[in-house]
């Protein structure tokens, strides 16, 4: 089993399609061990997006992501890490393959199409350890 942190961005938020978003996880199988929505600060932001932080386009995805509040998911599942970004699809929703996630509720407009993507999800073991240890205290991420 492995875990994977998972963003739903404010352009999901806003857009109302949380609960569209989570249906197709609810339908994968996975399981969701923690769940919170939260406004995030420019220091967590810095750290979860630190290979990007000194790109030129870093400020407009900054401000994006505090438009609205996110909502923060912790979800396991077999091979999930793998599995969620082929559900997400590419970054950028224009060249997103049709069905996936990004595809079908991310922006489609030229220059918010690669930010304005519906969900961030981790891209690998390690990355998904540190993220979601960034986001989720111990007690916030539940067994049953
Ligand atoms: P992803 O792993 O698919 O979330 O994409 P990246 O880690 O490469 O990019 C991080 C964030 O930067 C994405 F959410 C979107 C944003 N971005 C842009 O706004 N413009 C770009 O050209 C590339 C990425």
């Amino acid at each position: 089993m492995e875990r994977t942190l998972i963003l739903l961005k404010p352009d999901a938020v806003t857009k109302g399609v949380c609960g569209t978003v989570i249906a197709r996880f609810d339908e994968a199988g996975f399981t969701i061990r923690g769940c919170k929505m939260m406004e995030l600060s420019s220091e967590i932001l810095r750290d979860h997006y630190a290979h990007i932080a000194d790109k030129p386009f870093y400020p407009e995805v900054e401000k994006f992501m505090q438009s609205a509040p996110v909502i923060a998911l912790v979800l396991e599942g077999k091979d999930i890490i793998n599995r969620m970004r082929d559900m997400l699809g590419v970054t950028d929703c224009l060249q997103a393959a049709p069905g996936t996630i990004r595809a079908e509720l991310g922006s489609k407009e030229a220059g918010k199409s690669k930010m304005c993507n519906i969900a961030h999800a981790s891209d690998s073991r390690e990355a998904a350890e540190t993220e979601v240890a960034r986001f989720f205290e111990e007690g916030e991420l539940f067994e049953y």
